[in-house]
């Protein structure tokens, strides 16, 4: 048997302990038109995008092979599996978050469908970062919550969710992503995020209806360590390098000593 694979973790852990707050640009493969894909490669590049997160909740088409080779063939940056299903698994990308749906109480999403994907994942040789995946109030129900038969955290009850990370943390999950949902009416609040990241030691994934600068930038500071848009970069991709500055703006003031 050979080692896991840890590269991407270790990525994440080490600009966490910098202090280095990083964005994902969330690709769904389906609606990644070849041009499309072109145009958010090449924006992604010049916008020092940290990590591509590919996957849907509901991928028809089988592309995300094809995607994930177009992204790999044409950059260095990390592509990172984030699943809508066991069927999205490729040895194409780089890891994959395993996720686990720690704020509902379906078990087929807490385990039952890890049984499933536990041989193909093994078999993919990808690497495997374990995932405590919360989902909270976006203001309307979201494609997630839906499909995983699943009530999120309210989003108001900081406390829910600040317990909820420490458990999937003292359960041995590597990761605590907090998400409103796709295409989210209201994203989490910074002082969920806050409390969260007061509480647990693992690195903080936020995601869902970020769509302003000053909104990621006040997740910087609250302490989300990666900020995860979609929606918005898929509409208009020419906002990303905006976006990117606004996560990235807070490195750019430890780097020359103002933080
Ligand atoms: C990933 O659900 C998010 O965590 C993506 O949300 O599409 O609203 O950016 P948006």
């Amino acid at each position: 048997m050979s080692m896991p694979k840890i590269a991407v973790y270790q990525a994440i852990v080490n600009a966490k302990q910098q202090g280095k707050k990083q964005l994902a640009v969330l690709i769904d493969p389906d609606k990644a038109e070849p041009a499309h894909l072109e145009r958010l490669l090449d924006l992604a590049l010049q916008s020092r995008v940290d990590y591509f997160f590919v996957g849907g909740s509901l991928v028809m088409r089988d592309t995300l092979d094809d995607c994930l080779g177009f992204l790999k063939a044409n950059s260095n940056i990390p592509c990172v599996i984030f699943p809508g299903s066991v069927q999205q698994i490729s040895p194409k990308a780089d890891a994959i978050l395993l996720l686990s749906l720690i704020s509902g109480r379906n078990p087929e999403l807490l385990i039952g469908q890890h049984v499933i994907a536990a041989p193909y994942l093994r078999e993919s040789g990808l690497e495997v970062i374990s995932t405590g995946y919360m989902l909270v109030d976006g203001g309307a129900p979201t494609t997630v919550s839906y499909i995983s038969g699943s009530n999120p955290i309210p989003a108001n009850k900081n406390d829910i969710a600040v317990c909820t990370a420490i458990a999937g943390e003292m359960l041995g999950l590597k990761i605590s992503y907090l998400d409103a949902g796709s295409g989210a009416k209201n994203p989490v609040s910074e002082q969920m995020m806050a409390a969260v990241s007061q509480n647990v030691a693992t690195p903080i994934v936020v995601g869902g209806g970020i769509r302003t600068p000053d909104k990621a930038y006040a997740n910087a500071v609250a302490g989300a360590d990666i900020q995860v848009v979609g929606n918005l970069l898929e509409k208009n991709p020419s906002l990303m390098l905006e976006m990117a500055d606004a996560v990235h703006s807070l490195n750019k003031m430890q780097e020359k000593g103002i933080l």
